[in-house]
């Protein structure tokens, strides 16, 4: 199992998402290197509540890492998309969300990715950090 850091995060310029809970709950608390602060969707909104990462270039990913707050719910269902024309198709699907999801899939290169959430158990889904990796360009 991939174990970070085994390259630098492609670093994101910009969050975005579906909703947020409040200013402290912004999108870009999922991005800022802070375990302590977080993405929250706003309240009731939890299946198809979803945050992006923007890339300043599109960029070449094949793993994601995913922190998760998991003190009042967990993400049960869960998939990571990549545009698709005016809408997204997905990369990967997951079910019950670990506390750190390593999330792998074949490589995209792509202005940005995003994170939908389906399922939790119970409470709106909260994300601490979300970092991006090219773990293949060490083998080139
Ligand atoms: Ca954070």
């Amino acid at each position: 199992m991939l174990r970070p850091p085994v390259s630098d995060p492609i670093r994101a310029v910009r969050a975005s998402a579906s909703s947020t809970w409040s200013d402290e709950f912004a999108p870009a608390k999922a991005i800022d290197g802070n375990q302590s602060t977080r993405w929250n969707s706003a309240k009731d909104q939890i299946a198809g509540a979803w945050l992006a990462l923007e890339f300043a270039q599109p960029v070449r990913l094949d793993v994601l890492l995913i922190d998760q707050e998991v003190q009042w719910t967990r993400i049960t269902a869960y998939a990571l998309e990549e545009p698709d024309g005016e809408g997204w198709k997905p990369v990967f699907t997951g079910k019950d969300m670990p506390d750190s999801a390593v999330c792998r899939f074949p490589a995209v290169t792509v202005p940005r990715i995003r994170i939908r959430i389906d399922r939790t158990s119970g409470a709106t889904p909260s994300l601490c950090e979300v970092r991006a990796y090219d773990t293949t360009a060490a083998a080139r």
